[in-house]
């Protein structure tokens, strides 16, 4: 007799499970939900066919920090802005992709309660050597009058603000993993049947790890205690690990352990990555199955103050035990006069 398989849990399933758990919940925000699966998916099938269908290559213009834009980046961009327009659930939404807020208009008489920050298509650079790359998302409940227009207050809040947060990994397998503040889940798209599964149920991130992710390249432009905390990594022969797509870096960090740093340099002396949609979301995350996630400053991302769109943060987040080792460091070398 085999053994009685688990029964699939659709992601949909999972949603609406989640939904009758929450009395005040009506429905918006499981259609909200449902709708970022639905655009990861038609994301996804165009990041597996990219090297077939000639989407490849840099489509010319450059983002707001400067990265060269792929063809794919615009793609997933537009599915992801167009699939959450037809719900009538998101009032506005910011991306990487575009300098300024994107409004959505009503669906009928529908009161929009929801806007979505986000990044598209995370690590693109990577696209074109086939390495794995993310979408990051965060959802936030309007603060706005519902009877207007979407405005700039409504985005620029608080990470603690935020009611979910989550992203999708493109890679050996599309993996969706997400949370609204009640632990962290995580779901494979099953290319069969079309729909992402329960597959990692309530992750917890280990408390310590040996593996250390940063682009090394950039060490001789970090303040002095960074440097001395990536020393004392090495010194314990921690695994370097580096993607250059922060999705995958984290993803990895969330299951075996370790520590992400993005630090301040020269060239990005607020840090490189986005505060409001990449910074934010992964931080909730990370807090979300029991990991720290400071600033190389050492304050807690999702206290951090926004005032642009764009804004940058350094980061420095993952296993509880290894972020508090590197506060000990820009404790005991942060006050040095470099
Ligand atoms: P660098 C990708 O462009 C990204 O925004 C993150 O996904 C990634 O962690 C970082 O930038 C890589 O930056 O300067 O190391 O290439």
């Amino acid at each position: 007799m085999n053994q009685m398989q688990d029964k699939i849990v659709t992601l949909d399933e999972f949603i609406i499970k989640s939904e009758k758990e929450n009395p005040n919940s009506s429905g918006s925000f499981t259609r909200l939900l449902r709708d970022i699966g639905i655009a990861a998916k038609i994301v996804n099938r165009e990041v597996n066919r990219a090297g077939l269908v000639n989407i490849l290559g840099v489509a010319g213009s450059t983002n707001t920090t400067g990265d060269e834009v792929q063809k794919l980046d615009i793609f997933a961009n537009n599915k992801f802005i167009e699939t959450l327009s037809y719900s009538g659930e998101v009032c506005g939404i910011a991306s990487e992709e575009n300098q300024e807020i994107i409004e959505v208009k009503p669906v009928g008489k529908k009161k929009a309660q929801y806007v979505v920050v986000m990044d598209p298509l995370d690590g693109s650079s990577n696209i074109d050597v086939n390495v794995s790359v993310g979408t990051i998302f965060g959802i936030f409940k309007r603060k706005s009058s519902p009877d207007g227009p979407v405005q700039m207050e409504d985005f620029l809040r608080k990470g603690t603000e935020m009611v979910a947060a989550g992203y999708v990994l493109y890679g050996t397998s599309t993996l969706l993993v997400y949370s609204t503040g009640k632990g962290v889940n995580g779901f494979t798209l099953d290319p069969s049947i079309g729909e992402f599964c329960l597959s990692h149920r309530d992750i917890k991130m280990p408390a310590a790890g040996n593996y250390y992710s940063v682009n090394q390249g950039y060490y001789l432009k970090f303040d002095l205690e960074m440097r001395r905390y990536i020393d004392h990594c090495s010194d314990l022969n921690y695994r370097l690990r580096y993607i250059g797509s922060m999705v995958s870096d984290i993803h990895r960090i969330m299951f075996q352990g370790g520590i992400f740093l993005y630090p301040n340099t020269r060239k990005y002396p607020k840090g490189k990555l986005r505060l409001l949609y990449e910074c934010f979301p992964m931080a909730y995350i990370i807090e979300q199955a029991g990991g720290t996630a400071l600033t190389c400053k050492l304050e807690r991302i999702m206290d951090l103050e926004i005032f642009t769109l764009h804004q940058t943060s350094s980061i420095a987040m993952g296993s509880k035990d290894m972020v508090r080792d590197m506060k000990e460091f820009v404790e005991r070398y942060g006050a040095v006069i470099q």
